[in-house]
Protein backbone atom coordinates (compact mmCIF):
# COMPACT_ATOMS: atom_id res chain seq x y z
CA UNK A 1 0.00 0.00 0.00
CA UNK A 2 1.53 3.31 -1.10
CA UNK A 3 1.46 6.25 1.06
CA UNK A 4 0.65 8.91 -1.75
CA UNK A 5 -2.17 6.45 -2.92
CA UNK A 6 -3.70 7.33 0.57
CA UNK A 7 -2.94 10.82 0.09
CA UNK A 8 -4.33 11.09 -3.17
CA UNK A 9 -7.34 9.46 -2.60
CA UNK A 10 -8.45 11.59 0.31
CA UNK A 11 -7.30 15.32 -1.21
CA UNK A 12 -9.44 14.14 -4.89
CA UNK A 13 -12.38 12.56 -2.99
CA UNK A 14 -12.76 15.51 -1.09
CA UNK A 15 -11.53 17.90 -4.33
CA UNK A 16 -14.48 16.42 -6.15
CA UNK A 17 -16.80 17.12 -3.21
CA UNK A 18 -16.08 20.80 -2.44
CA UNK A 19 -16.30 21.43 -6.19
CA UNK A 20 -19.50 19.52 -6.69
CA UNK A 21 -20.89 21.93 -3.67
CA UNK A 22 -19.36 25.63 -5.43
CA UNK A 23 -22.93 26.01 -6.67
CA UNK A 24 -25.90 24.57 -4.09
CA UNK A 25 -29.53 25.23 -4.23
CA UNK A 26 -28.88 25.67 -0.14
CA UNK A 27 -25.92 26.76 1.71
CA UNK A 28 -26.69 26.38 5.91
CA UNK A 29 -24.42 28.29 8.27
CA UNK A 30 -23.75 26.21 11.10
CA UNK A 31 -24.16 22.16 11.80
CA UNK A 32 -25.98 22.96 15.47
CA UNK A 33 -29.43 20.62 15.56
CA UNK A 34 -31.19 23.43 13.41
CA UNK A 35 -28.79 23.52 10.51
CA UNK A 36 -28.74 20.01 10.51
CA UNK A 37 -32.62 19.33 10.72
CA UNK A 38 -33.39 21.90 8.03
CA UNK A 39 -30.38 19.97 6.12
CA UNK A 40 -31.91 16.51 6.64
CA UNK A 41 -35.34 17.71 5.39
CA UNK A 42 -34.28 19.38 2.60
CA UNK A 43 -32.21 16.58 1.40
CA UNK A 44 -34.85 14.03 1.89
CA UNK A 45 -36.43 16.23 -0.54
CA UNK A 46 -33.21 15.56 -3.09
CA UNK A 47 -32.33 19.48 -3.15
CA UNK A 48 -28.81 20.22 -3.17
CA UNK A 49 -27.70 21.17 0.34
CA UNK A 50 -24.47 21.96 1.73
CA UNK A 51 -23.45 23.00 5.47
CA UNK A 52 -20.59 24.86 6.40
CA UNK A 53 -19.24 24.62 10.04
CA UNK A 54 -16.61 26.43 11.75
CA UNK A 55 -15.52 23.61 13.97
CA UNK A 56 -13.44 20.60 14.04
CA UNK A 57 -16.93 18.37 15.07
CA UNK A 58 -20.51 19.18 13.97
CA UNK A 59 -23.21 19.29 16.87
CA UNK A 60 -22.90 23.29 17.76
CA UNK A 61 -24.33 23.24 21.40
CA UNK A 62 -25.78 19.75 21.25
CA UNK A 63 -23.55 17.46 22.78
CA UNK A 64 -22.43 20.11 25.42
CA UNK A 65 -25.96 18.80 26.62
CA UNK A 66 -27.09 21.10 29.71
CA UNK A 67 -24.32 22.10 31.73
CA UNK A 68 -21.68 19.61 30.26
CA UNK A 69 -24.53 16.73 31.42
CA UNK A 70 -24.80 15.46 28.09
CA UNK A 71 -28.48 14.79 27.99
CA UNK A 72 -31.04 16.97 26.58
CA UNK A 73 -34.78 17.46 27.06
CA UNK A 74 -36.95 17.77 24.60
CA UNK A 75 -41.06 17.92 24.25
CA UNK A 76 -43.92 15.56 23.75
CA UNK A 77 -44.61 16.67 20.17
CA UNK A 78 -41.18 15.75 18.37
CA UNK A 79 -41.05 12.21 19.52
CA UNK A 80 -42.45 11.28 15.96
CA UNK A 81 -39.36 12.83 14.60
CA UNK A 82 -36.80 10.98 17.43
CA UNK A 83 -38.52 7.70 16.32
CA UNK A 84 -38.10 8.56 12.72
CA UNK A 85 -34.53 9.32 13.61
CA UNK A 86 -34.34 5.63 15.74
CA UNK A 87 -33.18 8.26 18.71
CA UNK A 88 -33.91 6.44 22.23
CA UNK A 89 -35.91 8.61 24.53
CA UNK A 90 -37.22 8.09 28.42
CA UNK A 91 -40.30 9.72 29.74
CA UNK A 92 -39.31 11.94 32.51
CA UNK A 93 -43.29 13.88 33.16
CA UNK A 94 -45.75 14.64 30.94
CA UNK A 95 -44.69 17.26 29.06
CA UNK A 96 -40.53 16.69 29.49
CA UNK A 97 -38.93 13.81 27.75
CA UNK A 98 -34.69 13.34 27.79
CA UNK A 99 -32.37 11.67 25.08
CA UNK A 100 -28.70 11.21 25.37
CA UNK A 101 -26.95 14.30 23.37
CA UNK A 102 -24.33 12.72 21.60
CA UNK A 103 -26.87 9.65 20.41
CA UNK A 104 -28.95 12.67 19.34
CA UNK A 105 -26.33 14.97 17.10
CA UNK A 106 -25.28 11.73 15.90
CA UNK A 107 -28.35 10.63 14.01
CA UNK A 108 -29.12 13.75 13.29
CA UNK A 109 -25.62 14.10 11.24
CA UNK A 110 -25.87 10.56 9.85
CA UNK A 111 -29.56 11.18 8.51
CA UNK A 112 -28.55 14.29 7.23
CA UNK A 113 -25.49 13.01 5.08
CA UNK A 114 -26.90 9.50 3.94
CA UNK A 115 -30.14 11.55 2.64
CA UNK A 116 -27.71 13.44 0.52
CA UNK A 117 -26.49 16.92 2.46
CA UNK A 118 -22.66 17.68 2.21
CA UNK A 119 -21.18 18.92 5.76
CA UNK A 120 -17.83 21.18 5.34
CA UNK A 121 -16.50 21.47 8.69
CA UNK A 122 -13.42 23.52 9.55
CA UNK A 123 -14.74 25.99 7.01
CA UNK A 124 -16.18 29.54 8.48
CA UNK A 125 -18.41 31.62 6.49
CA UNK A 126 -17.48 35.21 6.97
CA UNK A 127 -19.17 37.10 4.50
CA UNK A 128 -22.47 36.63 1.99
CA UNK A 129 -22.65 37.35 -1.83
CA UNK A 130 -25.29 40.07 -3.01
CA UNK A 131 -26.20 40.71 -6.25
CA UNK A 132 -29.37 42.88 -6.46
CA UNK A 133 -31.21 43.26 -3.74
CA UNK A 134 -31.12 39.23 -3.16
CA UNK A 135 -28.36 37.13 -1.26
CA UNK A 136 -27.19 34.40 -3.57
CA UNK A 137 -23.95 33.08 -1.82
CA UNK A 138 -21.47 33.00 0.81
CA UNK A 139 -17.63 33.95 1.78
CA UNK A 140 -16.13 31.25 3.39
CA UNK A 141 -12.20 30.55 4.27
CA UNK A 142 -10.48 27.89 6.55
CA UNK A 143 -11.42 28.27 10.23
CA UNK A 144 -7.49 28.20 10.57
CA UNK A 145 -7.17 30.81 8.59
CA UNK A 146 -9.26 32.93 10.47
CA UNK A 147 -8.13 31.58 13.74
CA UNK A 148 -4.75 32.49 13.32
CA UNK A 149 -5.12 35.72 11.79
CA UNK A 150 -3.21 35.15 8.61
CA UNK A 151 -4.32 37.14 5.66
CA UNK A 152 -5.87 34.96 2.81
CA UNK A 153 -8.30 35.62 0.88
CA UNK A 154 -11.84 33.49 0.63
CA UNK A 155 -13.70 31.23 -1.94
CA UNK A 156 -17.48 31.65 -2.61
CA UNK A 157 -20.15 29.44 -3.08
CA UNK A 158 -23.12 30.30 -4.87
CA UNK A 159 -26.54 29.00 -3.12
CA UNK A 160 -30.61 29.98 -4.32
CA UNK A 161 -30.89 30.15 -0.76
CA UNK A 162 -28.77 30.48 2.38
CA UNK A 163 -29.50 30.28 6.08
CA UNK A 164 -28.19 31.79 8.98
CA UNK A 165 -28.56 29.04 11.72
CA UNK A 166 -25.47 30.05 13.50
CA UNK A 167 -26.91 29.90 17.03
CA UNK A 168 -26.97 32.62 19.52
CA UNK A 169 -24.53 35.41 17.46
CA UNK A 170 -26.57 35.07 14.24
CA UNK A 171 -23.26 36.27 12.79
CA UNK A 172 -24.54 35.97 9.41
CA UNK A 173 -26.91 38.68 9.69
CA UNK A 174 -25.19 40.58 11.96
CA UNK A 175 -22.26 40.71 9.17
CA UNK A 176 -24.76 41.24 6.32
CA UNK A 177 -26.37 44.14 8.49
CA UNK A 178 -22.87 45.60 9.14
CA UNK A 179 -21.62 45.45 5.82
CA UNK A 180 -24.53 46.12 3.53
CA UNK A 181 -26.23 48.84 6.50
CA UNK A 182 -29.29 47.52 4.61
CA UNK A 183 -32.82 46.99 6.99
CA UNK A 184 -33.31 43.29 7.61
CA UNK A 185 -37.29 42.32 7.44
CA UNK A 186 -37.53 42.67 11.42
CA UNK A 187 -39.49 44.71 13.47
CA UNK A 188 -36.58 47.12 14.19
CA UNK A 189 -35.38 46.29 10.49
CA UNK A 190 -31.82 45.05 12.51
CA UNK A 191 -30.80 42.29 14.65
CA UNK A 192 -32.48 42.83 17.93
CA UNK A 193 -30.69 40.78 20.01
CA UNK A 194 -31.29 37.45 22.25
CA UNK A 195 -33.20 38.17 26.03
CA UNK A 196 -33.05 36.33 28.93
CA UNK A 197 -34.16 32.69 30.20
CA UNK A 198 -37.67 31.90 29.41
CA UNK A 199 -38.06 28.34 28.42
CA UNK A 200 -41.68 28.18 27.04
CA UNK A 201 -41.77 31.83 25.42
CA UNK A 202 -38.23 31.11 23.23
CA UNK A 203 -39.60 27.90 22.44
CA UNK A 204 -42.84 29.19 21.28
CA UNK A 205 -41.25 32.31 19.79
CA UNK A 206 -38.69 30.33 18.03
CA UNK A 207 -41.08 28.61 15.52
CA UNK A 208 -42.47 32.33 13.99
CA UNK A 209 -39.43 34.05 14.15
CA UNK A 210 -38.17 31.09 11.48
CA UNK A 211 -38.64 32.78 8.38
CA UNK A 212 -36.07 34.76 5.26
CA UNK A 213 -35.29 37.80 7.32
CA UNK A 214 -33.85 39.39 3.45
CA UNK A 215 -34.06 38.30 -0.26
CA UNK A 216 -32.14 34.88 -0.11
CA UNK A 217 -31.48 34.87 3.74
CA UNK A 218 -33.72 33.03 5.95
CA UNK A 219 -32.66 32.73 9.76
CA UNK A 220 -33.26 29.60 12.10
CA UNK A 221 -32.49 28.34 15.54
CA UNK A 222 -31.39 30.24 18.30
CA UNK A 223 -30.33 32.49 14.97
CA UNK A 224 -33.80 33.24 14.79
CA UNK A 225 -34.55 34.42 18.62
CA UNK A 226 -31.47 36.26 18.48
CA UNK A 227 -32.74 38.37 15.36
CA UNK A 228 -36.11 38.69 17.17
CA UNK A 229 -35.60 39.81 20.11
CA UNK A 230 -36.95 36.48 21.70
CA UNK A 231 -36.03 34.35 24.65
CA UNK A 232 -33.43 31.85 25.41
CA UNK A 233 -34.73 28.36 26.35
CA UNK A 234 -31.86 26.37 28.09
CA UNK A 235 -31.21 22.62 27.32
CA UNK A 236 -34.94 21.33 26.06
CA UNK A 237 -34.18 21.68 21.88
CA UNK A 238 -37.51 20.99 20.46
CA UNK A 239 -37.77 24.13 19.23
CA UNK A 240 -34.28 23.69 16.82
CA UNK A 241 -35.60 20.86 15.39
CA UNK A 242 -39.17 22.43 14.60
CA UNK A 243 -37.09 25.79 13.54
CA UNK A 244 -35.30 23.58 11.78
CA UNK A 245 -37.61 22.03 9.73
CA UNK A 246 -39.71 24.96 9.26
CA UNK A 247 -36.85 26.56 7.46
CA UNK A 248 -36.66 23.70 5.12
CA UNK A 249 -40.18 23.63 4.03
CA UNK A 250 -40.43 27.54 3.94
CA UNK A 251 -37.18 26.87 1.12
CA UNK A 252 -38.80 24.25 -0.27
CA UNK A 253 -41.90 26.01 -1.68
CA UNK A 254 -39.96 28.92 -2.42
CA UNK A 255 -37.43 26.54 -5.17
CA UNK A 256 -41.10 24.84 -5.80
CA UNK A 257 -42.06 28.10 -7.25
CA UNK A 258 -38.83 29.22 -8.90
CA UNK A 259 -39.44 26.04 -10.97
CA UNK A 260 -42.50 27.29 -12.28
C1 LIG B 1 -19.44 28.61 10.12
C2 LIG B 1 -20.46 28.92 12.15
C3 LIG B 1 -20.33 30.32 12.04
C4 LIG B 1 -19.70 30.83 10.86
C5 LIG B 1 -21.27 29.91 13.93
O1 LIG B 1 -25.22 27.03 18.45
P1 LIG B 1 -25.78 25.96 17.63
O2 LIG B 1 -26.00 24.65 18.27
O3 LIG B 1 -27.13 26.53 16.97
P2 LIG B 1 -28.65 25.99 16.93
O4 LIG B 1 -29.48 27.19 16.76
O5 LIG B 1 -28.80 24.93 15.93
O6 LIG B 1 -28.90 25.35 18.35
C6 LIG B 1 -28.84 26.14 19.49
C7 LIG B 1 -28.55 25.25 20.71
O7 LIG B 1 -27.37 24.50 20.53
C8 LIG B 1 -28.40 26.16 21.88
O8 LIG B 1 -27.35 26.79 21.98
C9 LIG B 1 -29.48 26.37 22.81
C10 LIG B 1 -30.74 25.58 22.72
N1 LIG B 1 -29.32 27.28 23.73
C11 LIG B 1 -30.28 27.72 24.67
C12 LIG B 1 -29.65 28.57 25.75
O9 LIG B 1 -30.43 29.11 26.56
O10 LIG B 1 -28.40 28.71 25.80
O11 LIG B 1 -24.87 25.71 16.35
C13 LIG B 1 -24.40 26.80 15.59
C14 LIG B 1 -23.19 26.32 14.82
C15 LIG B 1 -21.98 26.09 15.73
O12 LIG B 1 -21.50 24.80 15.52
C16 LIG B 1 -20.97 27.13 15.27
O13 LIG B 1 -19.63 26.67 15.30
C17 LIG B 1 -21.41 27.40 13.85
O14 LIG B 1 -22.83 27.34 13.91
N2 LIG B 1 -21.05 28.72 13.34
N3 LIG B 1 -20.03 28.08 11.22
N4 LIG B 1 -19.28 29.93 9.93
N5 LIG B 1 -19.55 32.13 10.65
N6 LIG B 1 -20.84 30.91 13.15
Amino acid sequence: MDEIDISKAIIEDFIKNFLDNLTVDVAIIGAGPSGLMCAYRLAQSRIKVAVFERQLRAGGGMPGGGMMFNSIAIQKDILGLFGELGISVRKYNEQIYVANSIETISALCYQAIKNGARIFNLMSVEDVVIRTDKICGIVINWSAVNWSKLHVDPLVVKAKFVVDATGHDAEICRIFEKKMEKKLITPTGSVAGEKSMWAEEGEKQIICNTKEVYPGLFVCGMAANAVFGSPRMGAIFGGMFLSGEKAADIIKEKLISLHR
